[in-house]
């Protein structure tokens, strides 16, 4: 026991895909044994989890029959005090949705797709779920004629009115989290970023049910900056979820360990987590690495949580520094947090400036003593 070992109130859950994944990839067959979900329920709660996701097929991991795998399930959950904030649904597995669940070009498949939806949000329902994730992982095309993509964004629309009628309806109280991902499995998922997701968003009949779910790596794949895309989310009042784990920039899906990748992005991001408002789980959607045996897969588990406390401390001693003070002022950062125009002041107030734009021009602002004060703090030489 430290100060980064993780306890209930810090509100770390886990998908149970993640420490249940077998390894398989493109390239090779699994490495893992087929992990039942109830172990780990158990093992989750042992290192200090609060809680538990997952996707309707998860549950079948060791159990086909679905009524008994919910029950004992259930009694898991029962026996540990785990909890369920969010679920979602599969849509990416199975052949028959090789082209996409609610945007695939068969008709036939986008009902089969409500149907396995609307199923597994009432269990989600029943567990006590508040958030439900909707990640498109095959709604995406391989080339641009095989998906007239006004069309696949009417059927997005239609599916996840249908689904937010459904839980009004049903009173669940229950809201939706759009996940955003480039590409992968599909050469091209459709909303692709944190961008696309909130315009989407707005065109929905009940907009306020839906928000996004971003996970690091995926903005991250595209060359996108991570913590300014959950900035814009928080400042929309859409941030409903979050998936945390690690990336290398610009390749396939790592899915590593969180902050196994850009460790200054992580600082940062959980520096805005900590500080920006944001009341949800800290939801690892990670992969433990395929090299790991079942024992070590437990280990990665841990050090997700305990990444995140190291840096939590960090950010706040980082917030706590006077030099960080004095850099932030010195880097004239606060200022941006003024409105440019005065109380009552008009446009036409603007014209009086007595503005010298060469003496502005040649202002510095000295983000170099800022971002190494920053680097200082992650890697321990100030606390
Ligand atoms: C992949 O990043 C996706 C799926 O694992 C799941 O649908 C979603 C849940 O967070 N993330
Ligand atoms: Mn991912
Ligand atoms: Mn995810």
């Amino acid at each position: 026991m430290d100060a980064y070992t993780p306890t209930r109130e810090d509100h770390f859950t886990f998908g149970l895909w993640t420490v249940g994944w077998q390894a398989v990839d493109p390239f090779g067959g699994a490495t893992r044994a087929p992990l039942d979900p109830v172990e780990s329920v158990h093992r989750l709660a042992e290192l200090g989890a609060y809680g538990v996701t997952f996707h309707d097929d998860d549950l079948l991991a060791t159990e086909s029959d679905r009524d008994k795998a919910i029950a004992v399930f259930k009694q898991a959950l029962s026996d540990t005090g785990l909890v369920v904030p969010m679920a979602t649904t599969n849509l990416f597995s199975d052949a028959v949705f090789k082209d996409g669940g609610l945007t695939s070009n068969d008709r036939d498949i986008r009902r089969h797709a409500l149907r396995k939806i609307r199923r597994n949000v009432d269990l989600a329902a029943e567990l006590g779920a508040k958030t439900y994730v909707v990640w498109g992982g095959r709604e995406g095309a391989e080339s641009d004629g095989a998906k007239d993509m006004r069309a696949a964004l009417d059927r997005y629309k239609e599916g996840l009115d249908l689904l937010a009628a459904y839980v009004t309806e049903k009173g669940y109280g229950i809201r939706f989290a759009l996940e955003p991902k480039p590409n992968e499995p599909r050469g091209d998922i459709m909303l692709p970023t944190i961008g696309h997701a909130l315009a989407f968003i707005g065109q929905l009949e009940r907009p306020e049910l839906f928000g996004v779910n971003p996970e690091v790596g995926h903005e991250q794949m595209a060359g996108l900056n991570f913590v300014h895309g959950i900035a814009q989310a928080l400042w929309q009042g859409k941030l409903f979820h979050i998936d945390l784990n690690g990336q290398h920039g610009p390749k396939y899906d790592q899915d590593l360990i969180f902050g196994h990748g850009d460790l200054t992005s992580a600082f940062f991001l959980v520096d805005l987590l900590e500080n920006g408002g944001y009341e949800g789980p800290r939801h690892f959607d990670y992969k433990p690495l395929r090299t790991e045996d079942s024992d070590d897969v437990w280990v990665s588990a841990a050090a997700n949580m305990r990444t995140y406390l190291i840096l939590k401390e960090k950010a706040k001693a980082y917030r706590a520094d006077p030099d960080v003070a004095e850099a932030l002022a010195a880097s004239r950062v606060p200022e941006l947090s003024v409105p440019t125009l005065a109380p009552g002041e008009t446009l036409d107030d603007l014209l009086a400036d007595d503005f010298d734009e060469p003496t502005a021009a040649k202002r510095g602002y000295h983000f170099s003593r800022l971002n190494q004060l920053a680097i200082e703090h992650i890697t321990g030489v100030r606390g």
